[in-house]
């Protein structure tokens, strides 16, 4: 007869290419985390809908994290939560009780809270067809982001990342709505994004997280601040 110990799941995100679970997935990937110990399974948006789903997280969202009893999914826990578990030397989050630990949590928050519901609301209006948009709200998202929430996320950036020259979690978080605004054409006046941007998007993690083809960015300052292969 099996233990209990054998019928235990292994820990797993639940993740829906090119959400918000996204920058989560990549970087367990940039943690060698993914598999083991943390599996993922890639859900459809139909399945966060299913019976299945919604009894590990009742709002039928993405993303959502099981280890035995425990089921989150708000992806600033289940963020956060993982980087405790899998980022024990700080690599990819400042140790606690630091100054640079209470701008990083101010980021993520602007991020999560503000910038990425904002963003998404926008672009998924924006997919639908012309004649079932509502042009006044599109004119003026369109002019918040401009003159406030991306020039707000920008005085943020010391460069070339936030918080200087490291990349850190909040780099490949804001990756997500600004995949979001580059595609709405709304990213590149703003050479600070754009460049954090990039930088997250050449990396292969980033075709595997958000299910895009490899990266046509081929920036040799990407490539040295990131430690990629020269593929000269
Ligand atoms: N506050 C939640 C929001 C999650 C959320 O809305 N995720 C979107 C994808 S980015 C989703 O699952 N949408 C499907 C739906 O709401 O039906 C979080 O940050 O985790």
């Amino acid at each position: 007869m099996a233990t209990e110990e054998q019928e235990q799941p292994p820990p797993t995100l639940y993740h829906v290419p090119r959400t918000i679970s996204s920058p989560i997935y990549q970087l367990l990937l940039e943690l060698h985390a993914v598999d083991c110990p943390v599996r993922v399974e890639t859900l459809s948006f139909a399945d966060l809908k299913t019976k299945e789903h919604l009894q590990r997280n009742p709002m039928g969202t993405s993303p959502t994290y099981c280890d035995g009893p425990l089921k989150i999914w708000e992806s600033g826990a289940v963020l956060q939560y993982l980087l405790e578990q899998h980022d024990p030397f700080n690599k990819y989050h400042p140790a606690r009780r630091t100054p640079k630990r209470a701008v990083y949590l101010h980021i993520q928050q602007y991020i999560l809270a503000t910038v990425y519901p904002f963003v998404a609301t926008l672009y998924l209006h924006t997919l639908r067809p012309k004649d079932q948009q509502d042009a006044e709200y599109v004119k003026s998202a369109t002019h918040k982001w401009k003159t406030l929430l991306a020039p707000t996320l920008e005085s943020f950036v010391e460069g070339p990342f936030f918080l200087g020259r490291l990349v850190m979690a909040i780099d490949f978080l804001v990756a997500k709505p600004l995949t979001n605004a580059e595609s709405m054409g709304l990213l590149r006046d703003f050479p600070k994004l754009y460049k954090i941007y990039q930088c997250i998007e050449s990396l292969p993690s980033y075709s595997v997280a958000y299910r895009a083809p490899p990266s046509v960015t081929d920036c040799a300052e990407c490539r040295s601040l990131l430690l990629l292969p020269n593929k000269d």
